[in-house]
């Protein structure tokens, strides 16, 4: 590919004009109708445009009369870029997400000149300068300029019966063990996303030995455990779901199937008397969710997401993110991502389905549970929002405003001093981590309201976390640009949160002798609460590890490396995660 930057006059002229509204641009633009704000940073970005795996599946197409032409050929490689690079923030039918809608009746008239110069020198509102990066030649710019300028290309739907298509049942219900086959302390075990081999490494939190290395997904996502502790269900982002039986003498696979062609989560019915009994996985694409047999996975009923936003505008792609399972009534909480509606599924009849249907704000993403399990707290990462969920009374608690892009993981419970229970979130957009009131019985004038605000190390933050038995809190920066940042976490002191955080290089006690990346990501506690692992996360061809610290001296304790920890990224504790300990 060519580096070098060269623009037709008209195209310069454009450029000048762009420029010239970017000055403008500078200034906060006003927000949307429900506080979403029009612009992203480029950590932020880059997290959210990742590739999508829909490139590569045949799609229905239609070319637009009015768009400039393109071969076949074009078309096609043009619409791999555009899952490769575009997809993650323009969304999938390009009616826009993190970035703007991209759809014909808003690109044709703006004409291939206008898109060159946007697509080449990006905006200040968050689109990247794909030109003058050294990522596209001018050809390239060329050839997604036109290609936006068509209609969207749709991938295939996948239904109930496509989905029965692909699932194995490798060892039947009836062939699988009476009862645990093994020694291990399984509450114990990790269950470690190998991000880009498409495995999980199941690892002995007491022996810190690998277990076994499961196939799954490619790029797994996360790894919930049913509620009695005995099965894993593993997602990957090409919507592979495993199911791993913890009983055998050496866990392993003993179901699959494939709920889509997009996917990142998955979650197991927890309720009172329907304990390991529903399944349900979430796909970005296509937009719905499939409820199954906890053991079999087999599908029974499959719902679309598509519909009204809070703005009451028609969505078609609702991605599905975070799915929580409520331990107040049978229901799972299913995030629909860009209507930023919350969903509370009854999983009682599913013949007879029925729904409670949320608003929150845009868009949602990540997020746990409150210490008594009650309060489901989310972000909404577009809006700057936490949104509160009551599942008792299936309503909302409370939209609270937080720093810029929150982003929770599962979040962080402790008792603070002076305000008693709180729920903590970091995020993407900033250094604050916003501390949330929970307790609206005894503390109702500190609940759902940011009691206090601390300062980490800057923004990039994926993950925080705690345990009830610590005094630490412990931030990551995974994705921050410094890389003495992303490869060192703080830990606060909850007993007094107006110390500074102490900041510990974790990459360098994993001691890893090549160049890598080395990014330092998501706490996970074991059972105990007295140790806290963290991955040092590199690129497939470099070394990774874990780092195990332990909590009351904040020193590193060991170092689990191993050729087969390729690309290490989330790690659930299985007692933690089957009892939502956070
Ligand atoms: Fe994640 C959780 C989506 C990028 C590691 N991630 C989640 C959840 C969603 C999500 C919806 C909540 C699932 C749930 O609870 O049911 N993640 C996305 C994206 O859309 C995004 C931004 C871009 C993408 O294309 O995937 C994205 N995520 C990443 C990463 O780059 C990370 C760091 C490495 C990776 O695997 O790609 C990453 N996400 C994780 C982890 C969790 C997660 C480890 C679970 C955290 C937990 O403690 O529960």
């Amino acid at each position: 590919m060519t580096r070098k930057p060269r623009l037709s006059p008209l195209a310069m002229a454009l450029c000048a004009l762009l420029l010239g509204a970017a000055a403008v641009a500078q200034q906060p633009a006003a927000p949307a109708a429900d506080g979403a704000k029009p612009d992203v940073s480029r950590v932020e970005r880059s997290y959210m445009g990742a590739a999508s795996p829909l490139g590569t599946e045949p799609m229905h197409q239609t070319s637009n009369p009015k768009a400039p032409p393109m071969t076949q050929a074009e078309f096609d490689r043009a619409r791999q870029i555009y899952f490769e690079r575009c997809a993650g923030c323009h969304g999938v039918l390009r009616k826009g997400a993190t970035g703007k809608a991209l759809t014909p009746d808003l690109t044709v008239p703006k004409g291939t000149d206008y898109l060159k110069v946007f697509i080449g020198y990006g905006s200040p509102a968050g689109m990247p300068n794909w030109l003058t990066s050294g990522d596209f030649d001018e050809a390239t710019v060329d050839l997604m300029a036109r290609y936006i300028q068509h209609d969207p290309p749709q991938p295939p739907e996948f239904s109930l019966a496509d989905m029965e298509k692909t699932r194995k049942e490798y060892v039947p219900v009836a062939q699988r063990p009476k009862k645990k086959m093994n020694s291990y302390n399984i509450e114990n075990i990790f269950s470690v996303t190998l991000r880009d081999a498409g495995e999980v490494a199941l690892i002995d939190g007491d022996t810190k030995k690998i277990i076994n290395i499961v196939k799954t997904g490619y790029a797994v996502h996360i790894s919930r455990t049913s509620a009695s502790g005995r099965y894993l269900y593993v997602i990957g982002r090409d919507a592979r779901l495993n199911l791993i039986d913890l009983w055998m003498e050496k866990p392993d696979n003993v179901a699959e199937i494939k709920v889509g062609l997009e996917a990142r989560s998955v979650e197991t019915s927890k309720f009172k008397g329907w304990e390991d009994k529903i399944a349900i996985a979430g796909t970005y694409w296509p937009p719905q969710f499939v409820l199954m047999d906890g053991d079999t996975l087999k599908p029974r009923k499959v719902v679309g997401t598509r519909g009204m936003d809070v703005n009451n505008e028609f969505h078609p792609e609702p991605r599905v993110a975070a799915i929580v399972a409520s331990h107040q009534k049978p229901e799972f909480l299913v995030n629909a991502k860009e209507t930023g509606k919350i969903l509370m599924v009854d999983y009682t009849d599913l013949e007879n389905l029925k729904i409670t249907e949320l608003s929150a704000a845009r868009f949602l993403h990540d997020g746990g549970f409150d210490s008594t399990r009650r309060y489901f707290l989310t972000a909404a990462n577009a809006s700057d929002k936490i949104a509160v969920v009551d599942t008792k009374t299936s309503k909302m608690a409370a939209l609270v405003d937080v720093g810029k892009t929150p982003h929770p993981g599962r979040g962080a419970n402790f008792r603070h001093p002076k305000f008693g229970p709180v729920w903590a979130t970091s995020g993407l957009g900033d250094e604050s981590i916003a501390l949330i009131g929970t307790d609206p019985a005894k503390h109702k004038a500190n609940a759902w309201k940011v009691v206090q605000s601390l300062k980490g190390q800057g923004g990039g933050s994926l993950f925080i976390k705690t345990h009830p038995k610590s005094n630490n809190l412990w931030v990551d920066t995974a994705l921050n640009p410094d890389p003495k940042i992303s490869q060192s976490v703080a830990v606060f002191d909850i007993r007094d949160l107006s110390k500074p955080p102490q900041v510990i290089d974790i990459a360098a006690c994993a001691q890893l002798k090549d160049d890598g990346a080395k990014r330092v990501v998501q706490p996970e506690y074991n059972q105990k609460g007295d140790e806290v692992w963290f991955s040092v996360w590199s690129a497939k061809d470099k070394a990774s590890a874990i780092v195990v610290v332990d909590d009351k001296t904040r020193t590193c304790k060991l170092a689990i490396k191993d050729p087969k920890l390729v690309t290490p990224t989330g790690k659930f504790n299985i007692y933690n995660t089957q009892h939502d300990v956070y």
